[in-house]
């Protein structure tokens, strides 16, 4: 306690206190972090960003700079008395706090973001005058990936389609392209979507459940409403359950319209396809993983950002040429439920994203920043999409209430960095102070400034149009199709793949209260896929009903499963179990080996801290959850650890053989179910066989700790061992 000087104040009455650590400069950035670029709203550069760190220095102030001696108590008419209205820095610091929350995204709330650069590899110069896809040409971005269905704080790893919206700070101002993780959407009329999305958010009665489809409003949508079958489908399959937003693929879903320096038109459909493959987790780990670490694919990114181990997507379009009628191969480029077989038409890659560097204030940039698929740069333009028409305004009037007034392109993150010379004006949270008198066009009191820019000097060309048709509320009859391509999606699926479609088909209707949805659903099915239609119908004790449309079924496309390659394995986490018993050189070599292979090993030991010759845990039998390991190595025999009372609760409903601990035994089990790699030395073979883990089965390990490693990264780069259970359907 110090001693108080103040004038007026008896020196016996103490008010300012000790700090309880000693004070030191301020923390700097993480490595993989840095602030963003600090340009006004006209594109003046202010210098060092005022925004890089929280503390800008040791000493704390006000909002409007005024230094503060004490910020732990309130000003008092005596120290047991009330507070004084006068209190400045109590009003601004609780008003401020009151306000801090701002409207949730009504869609796609829960997000996670990161900064990245864009290079072009040139390949699109022939069909786009984009400056930023001219071959070398690099370009700053910033990706937020993001749920669709739950609040700000639900799981990651709910099943849902997920986000992709990636902008890019180009020097001919902002390109936002917002697309999703599927490459078909639900509707095809963009003033369906407070539909379909009444219809997938919690029930407005008791609001539950949370961040889910399996529930009866949204069977009962998608079930009346066939057109969103295609995208049901996709949601029912694993890519409704991405192992990580780094193993996800990324689709424009409509077609756009790219125009040369020529003028000359092409249709294209955007890809992002990621280095690491596409992987997905099973339901039960996504499950296991909504509880144990909502913050799964959030926590997964950032730590792989911050490990240098950078996720990469390459950037590909498929191309159509611009015909009148719009159609490629008999489907309707305009209707957003559909795809194109990549077999029909190649993805060609046109650059790659690396995403390398953590936002350093969520609210700031991840929250803040909009996205808005009408920010178009030279070069691309939209097509007559009815989704993407209706998409080309709601994003711009969402922000109104969300970022609060309209200015927000002027928030940070959403600055371009190229310059910005508009006769917008005023506004709530107007950041800009703009000089001169005339805004407006054309003036002579400001020399006439700012001038149109002339086409030739690269100024936005929408591609001109010609139109003769009749005003009317319908689609054309090339929409009507809503059940083939939801037929050829499964038929394209491998048998594990599509026994994973038919099991959250019956787990999400067997949640349905009404038997009317379920059995309009079944309905849906059989006039996509036979054999799906009837699994489901006896997972859900009812009859399988016969098609009441003709059913193509012999088309496939290869190109949607997600099994059968090698991928690397950059960023996958490795558990290894160790306890007292283990030799902690042939640990540390393992360590060693995994880490060279830009694998995370995790030491999982009984207790924290140090468990032996240099090796420290990362992970406790107790806190440690299978669905954090891509794979297990079992160095010890896992003999119970003396934490009993812990153990006992682990052990309710486990079946743990004699002599292994019960938290073990369930990693294992679970491990095994989810088809993950498994490797043990010959000691431990007793304990995989008590935990039901068959030591001779595909991904299984058993051998010298030198050879755990090599075989453990052989079987990941698989990403499972789906032959350990052959499919029956
Ligand atoms: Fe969105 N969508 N959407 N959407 N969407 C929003 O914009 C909307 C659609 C997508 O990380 C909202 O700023 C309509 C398709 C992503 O900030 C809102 C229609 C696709 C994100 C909105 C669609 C998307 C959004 C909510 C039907 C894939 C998150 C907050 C015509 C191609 C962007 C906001 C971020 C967000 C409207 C359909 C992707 C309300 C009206 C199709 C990735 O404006």
């Amino acid at each position: 306690m110090s001693e108080n000087n103040l004038p007026g104040v008896p020196t016996s009455q103490p008010i300012s206190y000790d700090e309880p650590t000693t004070p030191t400069d301020p923390p700097k950035p993480k490595p993989d972090q840095a602030g963003p670029a600090n340009v006004s709203a006209t594109g003046a550069d202010y210098g060092a960003a005022p925004t890089t760190n929280a503390q800008q220095g040791r000493r704390l102030t006000s909002a409007v700079g005024v230094p503060l001696r004490n910020t732990d108590h309130s000003l008092t008419a005596g120290p047991r008395g009330p507070i004084l209205l006068q209190d400045q820095h109590f009003r601004e610091k609780i008003s401020h706090f009151d306000h801090e929350r701002i409207p949730e995204r009504v869609v796609h709330a829960r997000g996670a973001a990161a900064h990245g650069v864009f290079e072009a590899n040139g390949a699109a110069e022939k069909i786009t005058r984009a400056a930023f896809l001219k071959k070398g040409v690099q370009t700053d971005t910033f990706v937020r990936f993001s749920t669709v269905l739950g609040s700000r704080g639900s799981a990651d790893t709910a099943r849902d389609t997920r986000g992709f919206a990636t902008k890019f700070y180009t020097t001919d101002g902002n390109y936002d392209l917002v697309g999703n993780n599927i490459p078909v959407f639900f509707i095809q009329d963009a003033i369906k979507f407070p539909d379909i999305i009444h219809a997938g958010k919690p029930h407005p009665d008791r609001e539950i459940p949370q961040a889910q489809s399996a529930h009866d409003t949204f069977w009962d949508f998608v079930s009346l409403h066939t057109e969103g079958q295609h995208h049901t489908i996709w949601n029912m399959s694993d890519r409704g359950i991405p192992r990580s937003l780094r193993t996800m693929e990324g689709f424009g879903i409509h077609t756009f319209r790219l125009v040369n320096d020529a003028g000359e038109t092409t249709l294209v459909k955007f890809h992002w396809k990621p280095k690491l493959g596409v992987h997905s987790t099973t339901w039960e780990e996504a499950q296991i993983a909504g509880g144990t670490d909502p913050d799964f694919h959030r926590r997964d990114l950032a730590d792989a950002i911050e490990a240098g181990a950078y996720p990469q997507w390459d950037f590909g379009v498929q191309t159509f040429p611009d015909t009148e009628d719009q159609m490629f191969e008999g489907i309707d480029l305009l209707d957003p439920t559909k795809m194109v077989p990549e077999e029909l038409a190649p993805v060609q890659i046109i650059g790659t994203m690396t995403l390398n560097r953590n936002p350093i204030n969520y609210f700031a940039e991840t929250e803040q920043v909009m996205f808005n698929p009408a920010n178009l740069v030279p070069g691309i333009d939209v097509t007559y999409d009815p989704l993407l028409q209706g998409r080309l305004f709601s994003y711009q009037d969402t922000q109104l209430t969300r970022l609060g007034g309209p200015n927000f392109q002027q928030i940070p993150i959403n600055r371009p960095h190229a310059p910005v010379n508009d006769m917008l004006r005023d506004g709530f949270h107007q950041a800009g102070v703009h000089g001169g008198v005339a805004a407006y066009h054309p003036n002579s009191l400001d020399g006439n400034n700012p001038l149109p820019t002339p086409p030739e000097e690269g100024s936005y060309i929408e591609v001109p149009q010609r139109f003769e048709a009749v005003t009317d509320r319908k689609k054309a009859a090339t929409f009507d199709d809503h059940f083939s391509q939801a037929g050829l999606f499964y038929r394209s699926l491998t048998p594990v793949e599509q026994e994973h479609v038919i099991s959250a088909y019956t787990f999400e209707l067997s949640k349905c209260w009404d038997e009317t949805i379920r059995k309009r659903q079944l309905q849906a099915l059989a006039n996509i896929d036979a054999t799906l239609c009837s699994e489901v119908a006896t997972g859900l004790g009812l009859d399988a009903p016969s098609p009441t449309e003709p059913v193509e079924d012999t088309a496939t496309s290869p190109a949607l499963s997600q099994v059968g390659g090698e991928w690397p394995v950059d960023g996958r986490q490795v558990g290894i179990v160790v306890d007292g018993s283990s030799d902690f050189s042939a640990v540390s070599s393992m360590r060693s080996a995994l880490l060279g292979a830009g694998v995370v090993p995790l030491v999982v030991a009984p207790t924290a801290g140090k468990i032996g010759d240099g090796v420290v845990a990362n992970r406790t039998w107790a806190n440690a959850s299978s669905v954090e390991f891509d794979a297990v190595i079992l160095t010890t025999a896992a003999a119970p650890a003396p934490d009993a009372r812990t153990a006992r609760d682990a052990k309710a409903g486990q079946n743990a053989g004699p002599g292994v601990d019960p938290r073990i035994d369930k990693l294992l089990g679970e491990a095994w179910r989810h088809a993950k790699a498994i490797a043990a030395l010959p000691d431990a073979e007793s304990t995989l066989t008590a935990a039901g883990v068959d030591a001779g089965a595909p991904g299984v390990i058993v051998g010298a700790a030198g050879d755990l490693g090599t075989g453990v990264l052989a079987a990941l780069a698989k990403h499972r061992a789906w032959e350990r259970f052959p499919a029956s359907v």
